[in-house]
């Protein structure tokens, strides 16, 4: 049957006609959907367990396959790398995030070297839509390169954000085909409130009419690639009322009832233990917050599962429903990052920033303020939600989302890459309502849509020469029969590393030893047996350095090689409260001095005024027991400077100057600190800038993020020579 429908997929393509008639008018070739989410836990859907109202998905499930053992590659931009290619993350050129590293596996843009499902399947008569979060190059300009974007990577329409995380209400990087948009000046798209969940939904929706109406005897590819539920915490309010009150009770009733729900439907073994449980509820300070995150966590996945019940809803309206397949899985696990969590703004909050017209086109993943000029407020005395917000739900519901596994996103142990994967085609599949425990990954999708499509994976395209597809097609599967995987399924992210095979999972995080699990009897990896079984360890362990090698994963650690970005020349930056620029666009510190003036509008107690870099290289000024204080770190190395006394009350002016080796510090021109032997940064920090916080690597000897407490006005920096 393969062969057959290989042979007449040459046959069409080579025809160019794209339909069939014959063997194929029988069982013409199905739609494919690829519907992926972002940054969820095992157990969040209600046909996985959780409490979350999933009802589209669950019937899904219900008339459709679930696997219980599929695997994504713990992070964002390399899931989609390798979902759209069927080669592992770093044989694409996206072994980690969108910089460029200097190594082939680290590029941060997919490279030529593979061809994406949408270019493969076209060669087989399929038109092709993207819909969603695209995150798999590193060129997010307006005017930039677009030679990544979807459309030239194989699909026929685009609408979505060309980057990864972004507002819910006014995302960064919003793109139709080819163009970059605002939301709020889009002809084609005017919605009563502008919700990207929905406008995600509703193109989705409108490319399936379109498709029927304009290209229906061709079949069609269809990835549609949610946010939901990655931070910020934005959703309708509406919607976070259904959950009002579902989590009052806090953590542990929560994953307890999903841990008996996940046994009950047969998910998970009975024998497998809990992994521990992280937060601790008795000693959450604002408890009303806590609850409130995760109520609007929820939400977003509701609102996401209604869209999807909307876009099932179009496929019947338009007679597509029996022949179209559909997937849907989640890009890595939850996400315990903390993102907005600390900070002391109070409501109400008037616009205190120049507005943004309605029709500028933002490219911000984190904005510093709205439309209106309400800077962006976050910490706990700030109930996440609304547009004006920018909050995660944290490490302890991150546990909860991914019951009953341990760690996160980031992570290779199975609470970073264990996805739901549910499968359902009424035309095709034997199997309804049946659970896979079969493992699987994401290698194996390329492989099964080029089965489904009966199309040929190209030894050469476009005159490059084509990396061979890695995964197995799952289409036996979904007639019950075996899948025969010739290889162990790998693992590399940010050096955390493993490799399955059979029952054997063999991890570590980065610079630990191995670890070795017994997936059958102990899939919440709490029994590591790696001492008991040395000769497993070494077989596995040599089956993963030999994948890393032929794979790009090496040199291990090439992720925080220095990027071959070039960075900006400017030597003067005014910088309101919340802004942040990414490295590239930060000021280049290497060899220079700095001149810092921050105006300070009520003068905090603690928190960050400006910090660019992390815990290798970088600056940051910052108050501390209402002390100035400027640290710099050099080669991992601290140096704080110190004021002589707290800040007098404000408005003020706080300035620092940092040249010939010389820090001195300066409020309202009295001289607070002076330092000497501190010279210039060597290396251009790996983090970004931030004001008003330090995100990932911390600069200071200081909390994570460390949001002002007060409030600041500009902050002005200056690259001496
Ligand atoms: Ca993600
Ligand atoms: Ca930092």
């Amino acid at each position: 049957m393969r062969s057959l429908s290989l042979v007449l997929s040459l046959v069409l393509s080579a025809s160019g006609l794209g339909f069939s008639t014959g063997h194929a008018a029988e069982a013409p070739r199905p739609n494919i959907i690829i519907i992926l989410s972002d940054d969820m836990g095992f157990s969040d859907l209600g046909c996985y367990g959780g409490e979350i109202q999933t009802p589209n998905l669950d019937r899904l499930a219900a008339n459709g396959l679930r696997f219980t053992q599929f695997y994504n590659t713990a992070r964002c931009c390399p899931t989609r790398a390798c979902l759209l290619t069927g080669v592992y993350p770093h044989q694409a050129g996206v072994g980690h995030m969108m910089e460029d590293r200097g190594y082939d596996g680290y590029r941060g843009d997919l490279n030529r070297q593979t061809v994406t499902i949408a270019e493969v399947l076209r060669t087989a008569g399929y038109r092709n839509y993207a819909v969603g979060k695209w995150h798999v190059t590193k060129a997010t300009k307006p005017e930039g390169p677009k030679d990544n974007w979807p459309l030239q990577r194989g699909f026929d329409r685009f609408y979505g954000t060309i980057t990864g995380a972004g507002s819910y209400f006014d995302p960064g990087t919003l793109t139709r085909d080819n163009t970059m948009i605002s939301p709020f000046a889009d002809p084609e798209y005017k919605p009563s409130v502008f919700y990207y969940t929905d406008a995600i939904s509703d193109h989705a929706v409108r490319f399936i009419r379109e498709h029927v109406a304009t290209a229906r005897t061709s079949p069609f590819f269809m990835y549609v690639a949610y946010t939901a539920a990655h931070w910020p915490l934005h959703a309708l309010e509406e919607d976070i009322a259904k959950y009002r009150g579902r989590y009052d009770g806090g953590y542990e009733p929560i994953r307890r009832a999903r841990f008996e729900r996940l046994k009950q439907m047969g998910l998970i073994s009975p024998n497998w233990e809990l992994s521990p449980q992280v937060g601790d509820w008795d000693k959450v300070e604002h408890k009303e917050w806590e609850i409130r995150c995760m109520e609007v966590y929820a939400a977003q996945i509701d609102r996401m599962d209604r869209g999807i019940g909307r876009i099932l809803e179009a496929l019947r309206e338009t007679g597509q429903w029996e022949n179209t397949i559909v997937f849907y899985l989640q890009d890595n696990g939850a996400c315990q990052e903390a993102i907005g969590r600390t900070g002391t703004w109070r409501r109400p909050v008037e616009p205190s920033l120049p507005p943004i017209a309605l029709d500028a086109i933002r490219t911000d993943v984190r904005p510093s303020q709205n439309r209106r000029g309400v800077p962006t407020l976050s910490g706990p005395f700030i109930m996440p939600g609304p547009e004006d917000t920018y909050i995660s739900y944290g490490i302890n519901w991150a546990n909860v989302s991914n019951t009953p596994f341990r760690e996160y996103k980031h992570f290779v142990h199975e609470g970073g890459i264990a996805t739901p994967l549910i499968v359902h085609w009424p035309a095709g599949l034997t199997r309804r309502g049946d659970l896979e425990h079969q493992p699987g990954h994401l290698i194996d999708l390329m492989a099964t849509c080029v089965e489904l499509a009966g199309a040929q994976y190209p030894t050469e395209f476009q005159g490059h020469k084509i990396i061979p597809m890695e995964g197995v097609s799952l289409v036996p599967l979904f007639k019950g029969q075996p899948i025969k995987r010739k290889e162990p399924i790998f693992f590399e992210h940010e050096g955390n590393r493993a490799v399955r095979d059979g029952k054997w999972k063999l991890v570590a995080k980065e610079n630990q030893p191995w670890e070795l699990y017994d997936m059958e009897a102990d899939r919440t990896e709490m029994h590591d047996l790696s001492a008991q079984y040395p000769e497993v360890v070494a077989r596995l362990a040599a089956a993963w350095d030999e994948w890393a090698k032929r794979a790009n994963v090496l040199p291990l650690g090439a992720w925080r090689a220095e990027t071959k970005d070039t960075f900006s020349t400017k030597t003067q930056f005014v910088l309101a409260p919340g802004a942040q620029l990414p490295r590239t666009e930060a000021p280049y510190v290497v060899g220079k001095g700095l001149k810092i003036t921050a105006e300070i509008q009520a003068v905090g107690t603690s928190g960050v005024i400006v910090a660019q870099g992390g815990s290798a290289h970088g600056y940051a000024l910052y108050i501390q027991d209402g002390k100035p204080c400027f640290a710099v770190r050099h080669k991992n190395q601290l140096k704080t400077v110190v004021g002589s006394q707290p800040l007098s009350q404000g408005p003020g002016v706080l300035s620092v100057t940092w040249s010939n080796d010389v820090v001195k510090i300066l409020w309202n021109k009295a001289v607070l600190a002076e330092a000497k032997e501190i010279p210039p940064l060597t290396n251009m920090p790996q983090d970004g800038l931030q004001i008003g916080r330090d995100d990932n690597g911390l600069v200071g000897d200081y909390p994570e993020e460390n949001a002002f407490s007060g409030k600041l006005g500009k902050v002005i920096i200056e690259v001496l020579p």
